[in-house]
């Protein structure tokens, strides 16, 4: 007897669990590539699990209700927010900038980042292009004075010590 009632307790317990869980996954579809990580867009460790910075910031501002009846409110307010620190606004994280994809919409196509996770960041553009360009140049040239001086010399290839620039 007192078997039965503990099995029919935690078929009870197990499945109100489930419907927690199964009432909130239409989440996922209610911010733009949340099909990238899934729960963990908003979780830590799997749907259930304590929330990403992400997550706190859409608890405690972007849901129509504080239960699992509440539906994110995805827009240009949550996308312009920089929940993770990181730099990054959460738009800009998850290829919406604007704000202005509607659950429903096809995912915008771009590369997704993190918004609730700090490591996960897109680089910043305009200066890493501008490094990168010199890079490119310094190497270009030495792969020029190299193949130039093939053939024996071992002077130092020309150009590249910043002294003489
Ligand atoms: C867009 C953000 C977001 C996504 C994606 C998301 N969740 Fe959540 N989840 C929340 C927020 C915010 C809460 C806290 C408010 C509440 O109780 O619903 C929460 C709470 C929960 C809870 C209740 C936890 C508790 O301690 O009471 C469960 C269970 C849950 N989520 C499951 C899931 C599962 C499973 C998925 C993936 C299929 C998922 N969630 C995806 C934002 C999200
Ligand atoms: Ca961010
Ligand atoms: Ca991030």
């Amino acid at each position: 007897m007192t078997l039965r009632i503990l099995l029919v307790a935690v078929l009870f317990l197990g499945s109100v669990v489930v419907d927690e869980a199964a009432a909130r996954s239409k989440r996922v579809r209610q911010v733009p590539n949340g099909s990238a990580t899934s729960c963990n867009t908003c979780h830590t460790a799997g749907g259930g699990s304590p929330l990403n910075p992400f997550g706190i910031e859409i608890a405690t501002g972007f849901l129509t209700a504080a239960s699992a009846a509440g539906d994110v409110v995805w827009g240009a307010e949550l996308a312009a927010l920089d929940s993770d620190g990181d730099g990054a606004s959460n738009g800009a994280e998850l290829g919406d900038p604007d704000g202005t994809w509607a659950a429903g919409d096809a995912n915008p196509a771009s590369e997704v980042f993190h918004p609730g996770d700090p490591a996960s960041t897109p680089p910043p553009e305009p200066e890493d292009t501008a490094i990168a360009k010199t890079t490119w140049a310094r190497v270009k040239q030495l792969i020029g004075a190299l193949a130039a001086g093939e053939g024996g010399s071992q002077t130092a290839p020309t150009g590249i010590d910043d002294s003489k620039q």
